[in-house]
Parts: C-alpha cells; sequence; structure tokens
C-alpha cells in the first residue's frame, strides 16, 4: 500500500469504483436500460446516508460530477459532465450506445466539509440488441490519435506503478497541451474482467498552455493484468482521446 496522503481531491490511488454504495451514499439510475444506438437523456440521484438526494457537491476538476461509461469489453469510453437539477437529479447526454452491457460510473465529493473524500460509484445498464464484442487490442506501448503520438511506459517501483505519458506530433515533442478540467490530461483505466477503474491526473503542475511532452502519472494499479487506456488532453481548443492497452504484470 502506498502510505503517502493525497490532497483532498485528487483522483489518485487505488482503482475502485465497483461499488454502487459506499459510506452510506448510493447511485440510483432512474432506469436499468438504455436503448440502443441513439443519445440518451439518462437520469440518476446520488443519495446520502440520510436516504435523501445529495444536492451538495464539491468542485473537482471544474465539476462537481464526472460520469464515465464502458462497455463490458472495454470499448466505447464517455466522460460526461452532467447537469443537477436542484432536487439532486442528474441529467447526462449519453451519446449512443452498442448493444451490450455497460458500466456507468459516477465520480464526485460529497461536500461535506473539511473530510470531504471522493467517491466512485458504479452500476450496469443493459442496452438490447445483439451484442458484438470487441476482442481487447494487444499490449501496446503506443498509439496515435488526431495525427499525435502517445506512448505510455509503466515504470514498476516499490508496490506502485509510475505511469509515463509522452506525446510527440511528427517525430516533435508537444508542450503546448492546454489545461482540460483543470490538468494537461485525463487517464482513465479499466481493467480487463472486473472493469475497475483507474481515474489519475498527472503530478505536473498546470502553467498556461505549455504542457508536455511528459507526463508522469503517480498511479497504482494494483490488480496485474491488461487494463484498457483512455488518455484525454487538449491543444488548440480541442480534445483528443488516446487509447491503447497497459500490461501490468
Ligand atoms: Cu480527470
Amino acid at each position: 500500500m502506498p502510505g503517502t496522503a493525497h490532497p483532498a481531491g485528487t483522483s489518485q490511488g487505488l482503482a475502485r469504483g465497483l461499488a454502487a454504495t459506499q459510506d452510506g451514499y448510493r447511485l440510483n439510475l432512474a432506469t436499468c436500460g438504455v436503448p440502443a444506438g441513439r443519445p440518451t437523456a439518462f437520469q440518476f440521484t446520488v443519495t446520502g446516508p440520510d436516504g435523501s438526494p445529495v444536492t451538495d457537491f464539491a468542485v473537482h476538476q471544474t465539476r462537481k460530477l464526472h460520469l464515465y461509461a464502458i462497455r463490458t469489453d472495454l470499448t466505447g469510453f464517455q466522460h460526461l459532465h452532467p447537469d443537477m437539477a436542484d432536487d439532486g437529479t442528474w441529467t447526462a447526454g449519453l451519446a449512443a450506445l452498442a448493444p451490450g452491457t455497460w458500466r456507468l460510473y459516477a465520480d464526485f465529493i460529497p461536500n461535506t466539509g473539511a473530510h470531504a473524500t471522493e467517491l466512485v460509484l458504479s452500476r450496469t445498464v443493459t442496452v438490447p440488441g445483439k451484442e458484438a464484442p470487441v476482442p481487447l487490442p494487444a499490449p501496446s506501448d503506443s498509439t496515435t490519435v488526431d495525427g499525435y503520438t502517445v506512448t505510455l511506459h509503466a515504470q514498476p517501483t516499490t508496490g506502485a506503478n509510475q505511469l509515463v505519458a509522452t506525446i510527440s506530433q511528427d517525430g516533435r515533442p508537444v508542450t503546448d497541451l492546454q489545461p482540460y478540467l483543470d490538468s494537461y490530461a485525463h487517464l482513465s483505466a479499466f481493467h480487463e474482467g472486473d472493469q475497475a477503474l483507474a481515474h489519475l491526473h498527472p503530478a505536473n503542475p498546470v502553467n498556461g498552455d505549455h504542457g508536455g511532452p511528459t507526463l508522469s502519472f503517480r498511479a497504482l494499479l494494483a490488480e496485474p493484468g491488461d487494463w484498457r487506456v483512455f488518455l484525454q488532453f487538449q491543444t488548440a481548443g480541442q480534445l483528443h482521446t488516446a487509447e491503447l492497452t497497459l500490461h501490468i504484470d
């Protein structure tokens, strides 16, 4: 176990997010089915220890709640920022989902004061239709998206894995990453088999539109096996999502 204390509101740490309840908080979906192939206004609430919907959330990474979606085969990643009504009902604009079983993760911090802690709760929904599972791509340490080449290395240290990402374009180091949601990158990693989620941000301090080319994540991907990694970063106002499979021994 890493003995380090994390600043409040960061997402570094153990992969998690597979439970629908934790510390008295509960993720409640308005429906357990989502229609296939078209955008959906998807509704849910988070109830607190007193059983009523939570309406007071601390802002982290510029938003009060982050929602992630992934299908069982680790395809179809979405990272959304739903809107909350006054009664605590959240509505997320889910893009069209392909048939299959999807896991939806809500990442938030109940605004309970000094000891507020980040929670990630999840539930699955079924999208009807004939599922066409996609085999997990073989592990690779680099991938290309929108003309950017992203390489990712896991460097095992004492009990932890340090992840280092490097971004280049046409062979040149990229140094104009822009902050996106207060960070130069958002890394979402899903563990093959159980869909455990690690959502990580680089340790690099944010200083204007000058991020890159190297981003280091003090990550702990504790479970060995294959992880599907989605690295989101922004340049010139455009968001890019690189994805690759990372193997952890
Ligand atoms: Cu993030």
